[in-house]
């Protein structure tokens, strides 16, 4: 499918209730899937990933109930999870895979896992190899690096594991196995990531020590079903926070959208480089912090994005790059290999979208550097399968002189399946 999208004709102005956030949505059927009793998650996100998540635990006996206003889990506890009868599909979902592999680890039976060609070919042994010191059995092609990938779980052992990716998904599926081994289990980050597992097992009423950069869970701690509600995802806002940043005289809110410190490094480079940013905080909703975020455009310039920033908005980069394009001198990105791992290599995907627009933009082997402003014009870009490229693209064609020819528009269903709806509300081009 191509989608056709065109400069917009004036200024954005409105207001935007974001989905879900997606991380969110994952954690609590993870959680209450594995807890004693029932689990209500309101502003589920109904992404193509999260689906997997719940595709897949139903697979492993849990009873689901879907209906438009919530997610409704029967859980069993740990020793309610059967063996599935057929391998299970996780589609294009890392957060899935990697999370699932936490837990099968911890279960005395077999399961096979498997998934879309950009998954099969992200790496997966960031996470079989602590799971395997742990003590499970674990094999796969390429000798367990990537998918498909086989399980056959049980007795684990506890381990002290320094992670050396900077990666919230093996710190998760490291925790999550933890939680059913045997004793203590601590994991070191090398950069602090985002802490939506260690936050929501406190909510199931698990017990989690955190200091600063070490995480520890003590083994074999049963949780009870809680109710969830998950905030609006930051990593959606960001397109429109960058879309009002960059589109003259805008002005835009975007209402009860999670906080988390671990995951708003997109607001900091936003402020550094020049953007008018309100952030209105309200009550915290399911452990979390939330507010409503207004942007107005302001004239930007270049900065640096790199350190400790990078984990707090890894999946905004993309995005970022654009912004980067409208900022007046250079920007530069470093310390952001982890992009190359993403549903596609997202340094280069990005690079060559944005030059085929016109940017001043090279890669780097760990990042991007962005000279501005330049004034980009329309052309065909494909999303390379990838929702957070396809939804950059269609960000970029507000600006864009000339038409933009989006291929492979339908990826964006993963996370945002309103994506389109919503950009029509705050602009005047759609149709
Ligand atoms: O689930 P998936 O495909 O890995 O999703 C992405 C995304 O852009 O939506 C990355 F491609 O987000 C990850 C994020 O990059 C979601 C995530 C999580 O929920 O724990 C953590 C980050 O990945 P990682 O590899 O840094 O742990």
């Amino acid at each position: 499918m191509t989608k056709t999208l065109k400069k917009v004709e004036s200024s954005l102005h409105g207001k935007i209730s974001v989905p879900g956030d997606k991380s969110i949505s994952h954690r609590a059927v993870i959680f209450g899937s594995l807890a004693e009793g029932k689990t209500e998650i309101t502003g589920f996100l109904d992404g193509e990933d999260c689906m997997r998540t719940i595709d897949a635990f139903e697979a492993l006996g849990v009873k689901i109930e879907k209906d438009e206003q919530s997610i409704i889990i029967h859980g069993n506890g740990v020793s309610g999870l059967k063996e599935p009868e057929r391998p299970i599909y996780l589609g294009n979902s890392g957060t899935t895979a990697r999370l699932i592999m936490g837990v099968l680890a911890g279960l005395p039976f077999h399961c096979v896992l498997h998934g879309d060609e950009s998954l099969s070919n992200r790496p997966m042994d960031r996470i079989t190899v602590p799971l395997r010191k742990m003590g499970a059995n674990i094999d796969g092609r390429e000798e367990g690096k990537y998918l498909p990938i086989s399980i056959r779980g049980g007795n684990l052992r506890n381990i002290q594991f320094q992670s050396p990716v900077k990666s919230a998904q093996v710190k998760s599926g490291v925790l999550l196995a933890g939680l059913l081994a045997d004793g203590k289990t601590e994991v070191k980050e090398s950069a602090i990531t985002r802490d939506h597992t260690e936050r929501m097992l406190q909510a199931f009423g698990g017990m989690v020590s955190v200091e600063e950069d070490r995480i520890s869970i003590d083994g074999k701690q049963s949780l009870r079903g809680a109710n969830v509600q998950v905030p609006g995802d930051i990593s959606s806002a960001s397109f429109f926070l960058v879309a009002a940043a960059i589109v003259e005289k805008s002005h835009v809110t975007l209402e009860n959208v999670g906080l988390n410190q671990t995951r708003t490094g997109i607001l900091d480079v936003l402020k550094k480089m020049g953007a008018s940013i309100q952030v209105k905080v309200k009550d915290p909703i399911g452990g979390e912090p939330i507010g409503d975020i207004t942007v107005s455009y302001a004239p930007l310039k270049g900065t640096v994005i790199e350190g400790d920033i990078i984990p707090r908005l890894i999946d905004e980069l993309p995005v970022v790059a654009l912004l980067a394009t409208q900022a007046e001198g250079e920007t530069i990105i470093r310390d952001a290999e982890e992009l190359r791992y993403k549903e596609t290599d997202r340094i280069a995907a990005v690079v060559e979208t944005l030059k085929t627009f016109g940017a001043d933009i090279s890669g780097t082997e760990d990042g991007m550097i962005i000279n501005g402003k330049t004034e980009l014009s329309g052309a065909k870009a494909d999303s390379y399968g990838d929702h957070r490229i396809g939804m950059m693209i269609a960000i970029a064609s507000l600006i864009a002189k000339g038409e933009v020819q989006l291929t492979n528009p339908e990826c964006i269903n993963i996370s945002y399946p309103e994506f389109f709806d919503d950009l029509a509300k705050i602009s005047s081009t759609l149709s």
